[in-house]
């Protein structure tokens, strides 16, 4: 349980995991089908195995919760972590004149001279984003992405569905329901998208007066995606039971193809041999009710004592 369930399966991976090729072209060890509970009434599951910076899984989270899915709103927060998946779009479109830049996320770790041109192309394409609103539209869109099929699922009458407001609603109205579910998998949309939804579908459940939450993720990231997926859902959990005055319960977290990239696997040894610390304090500003009024300012992470972060690549 808790964060010792994530060590465990760090573990688990690296002992029995099955050597694996990948998309990214990086290579994995791989698990197939695996499951985490988090019980929230234990302090909010941030990791303290390595500092994860709660300030980008908020912004993040807040960016899906707007149905936003341009990266400038990311930018404006100094949130960078989906910036290579818009990048990509904008270095093979015909308007992109600079130097070619493909596959860059591989060949950036490998050629420093390459990584120098590449931290160039990023940066002015970051600035871009920024500063241009025509160019913002084009290339900071990653496509249909969460925030969009969370608040505006398009249907086939041409109308759209708010899944979010909707199962607030009947987490509200319905509690002991068994359909309290928002999807990002659309498969008509899935072509449009920079990168399809890792985190595909999630349901809630009330029992107790306590609200808890299940994510089933398709594919995970054990070093880099996992810590920030535990702890959006655990947010999100935490903001949607606020709302319905309902106490945090569980997250369960429940994953397809668990993997740990092998340009990983020297960070994840040395974060195993940690030592697991007390959970942190998640503080909401009581002063709001709507999930959908909340800002970055209103959430507080207090007495989190994280040992140091762990730098590691992204694969792209
Ligand atoms: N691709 C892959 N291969 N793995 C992912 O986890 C992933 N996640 C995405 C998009 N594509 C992905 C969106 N979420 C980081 C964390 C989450 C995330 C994207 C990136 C990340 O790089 N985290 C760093 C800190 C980054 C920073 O400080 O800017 C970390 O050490 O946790
Ligand atoms: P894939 O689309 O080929 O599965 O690649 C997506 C990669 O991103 C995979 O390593 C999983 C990882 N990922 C997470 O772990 N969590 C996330 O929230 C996101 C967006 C991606």
């Amino acid at each position: 349980k808790g964060e010792q369930a994530y060590i465990d399966l760090c573990n688990h991976i690296l002992e029995e995991g099955v050597r694996k090729g990948d998309r990214t072209n990086t290579g994995t060890y791989s698990v197939f089908g695996h499951q985490m509970r988090f019980d929230l009434s234990d302090g909010f599951p941030l990791l303290t195995t390595k500092k994860v910076p709660f300030r980008l899984v908020a912004s993040e989270l807040l960016w899906f919760i707007k149905g936003d899915t341009n990266i400038r709103y990311l930018l404006q927060n100094n949130n960078n972590i989906w910036n290579e998946w818009a990048f990509e779009k904008w270095v093979n479109s015909v308007e992109y004149s600079g130097p070619d830049m493909t596959n860059f996320g591989i060949r950036s770790q490998k050629d420093p001279q390459f990584n120098g041109a590449y931290q160039n192309q990023m940066d002015i394409f970051k600035e871009k984003i920024l500063q241009d609103d025509e160019f913002a539209n084009k290339f900071g869109d990653l496509g249909s992405v969460y925030g969009k099929q969370w608040r505006e699922w398009k249907t086939s009458k041409n109308e759209t569905i708010d899944q979010l407001k909707e199962v607030i609603a009947s987490i509200r109205n319905n509690p002991d329901s068994r359909r309290h579910i928002v999807s990002a998998w659309n498969p008509e949309d899935i072509p449009d998208m920079a990168l399809p939804p890792c985190h595909t579908l999630f349901q809630f459940y009330v029992a107790d007066g306590k609200l808890s939450c299940q994510l089933y993720q398709r594919s995970a990231d054990v070093f880099l995606g996992v810590p920030f997926n535990i702890a959006s859902y655990a947010l999100l959990t935490q903001l949607i039971a606020h709302e319905c005055k309902l106490k945090p319960g569980e997250f369960v977290h429940t994953l397809g193809d668990a993997h740990i990239y092998a340009n990983h696997v020297e960070q994840v040894t040395t974060q195993m041999k940690r030592e697991i610390r007390p959970l942190p304090q998640l503080k909401i500003n009581h002063e709001k009710d709507s999930i959908f009024e909340f800002e970055l300012t209103d959430f507080e992470i207090a007495d989190y004592n994280p040992h140091p972060a762990i730098k590691a690549p992204i694969a792209v």
